[in-house]
């Protein structure tokens, strides 16, 4: 069922109060051009030269190419400037109604026309290595109508469920040990039983969405309609703990540890510094 979506101009009571609600909140018309045109000139200097976390999730039938990269922003230095100086962390900080929000990480998504796959159902959490209370920034450099979009499960975020990582390419479940990982639920299978929000977007948009929201890509099994560039940056506030998962996050993990981030602590490290405080 399609729940009645609400969209907000700046982050009000409102916008607050739905993304407790619902998970995820359609933000229009905060993000400058300025800010727009760094992502595209980041992503295509990415493209060219791609970096250690780059990734291509292209079938092999596909038509159109379905990649991504993540960790950027160090070596990029157009998303670094959106990172450090854009009002992006004030955003999320102000919705998660945090006291401080560190840098989490930076992965942005190409889908060309006529890519056969998109984004399965999953939420972020299973992927990496935090606990705390993080949020997702969306942000699409070219308009994203609701069929090319992401299409959310209202709530989902608020079940107290841990989901088994599912991999982007052929939607196949990372082997995600421990007994609090279960099977995504077959949501296609039975729409009826949830609520799902989608928006039209469109640039200067964002959709913020909390770490734990289920949530695809609205077309994942049909060919991508046009194609499309999407920055998303995840920040975490003050209670975001390290605690690596496991095997299938080791190269992560081993990566952070590298940068000086110890297991069972706050987050902050050069990779992920602090970017934005509360004013007194
Ligand atoms: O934009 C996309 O293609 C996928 C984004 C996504 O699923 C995510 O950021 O978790």
């Amino acid at each position: 069922m399609e729940a009645k979506t609400r969209s907000f101009s700046t982050v009000s009571e409102d916008a607050i109060g739905a993304y407790q609600e619902d998970g995820v909140v359609c933000l229009r018309g905060m993000i400058a051009d300025e800010w727009l045109d760094l992502a595209r000139k980041g992503i295509d200097q990415n493209l060219q030269y791609p970096g250690r976390f780059f990734r291509d999730h292209t079938p092999a039938d596909s038509l159109g190419r379905y990649v991504f990269e993540y960790w950027s922003w160090p070596d990029t230095p157009e998303i670094k400037k959106i990172v450090l100086h854009s009002p992006l962390a004030q955003i999320a900080g102000e919705l998660i109604q945090a006291q401080q929000v560190n840098m989490v990480m930076d992965n942005w998504f190409m889908r060309e026309a006529g890519a056969s796959n998109g984004a399965p159902w999953h939420h972020d959490e299973p992927y990496f290595d935090f606990e705390g209370t993080l949020c997702v920034v969306w942000i699409p450099l070219d308009p994203a109508p609701v069929t090319d979009g992401l299409n959310f499960v209202r709530g989902s975020h608020n079940w107290g469920e841990l989901y088994i990582a599912p991999e982007f390419s052929k939607n196949v479940p990372f082997t995600c040990e421990g007994s609090a990982y279960k099977p995504v639920p077959d949501i296609d299978a039975d729409p009826s039983a949830y609520e799902f929000l989608s928006w039209n977007v469109n640039v200067g948009d964002c959709l913020v969405f909390d770490f734990r929201t289920l949530h695809c890509v609205m077309s994942k099994s049909e060919a991508a309609k046009q194609s499309q560039r999407r920055l998303t940056l995840r920040f975490g506030a003050e209670d975001t703990i390290f605690s690596p998962r496991g095997k299938w996050t080791e190269e992560t993990s081993e990566y952070l540890i590298n940068q000086g981030q110890s297991p069972g602590t706050a987050i902050d490290c050069e990779l992920m510094p602090r970017v934005w405080e509360k004013m007194p």
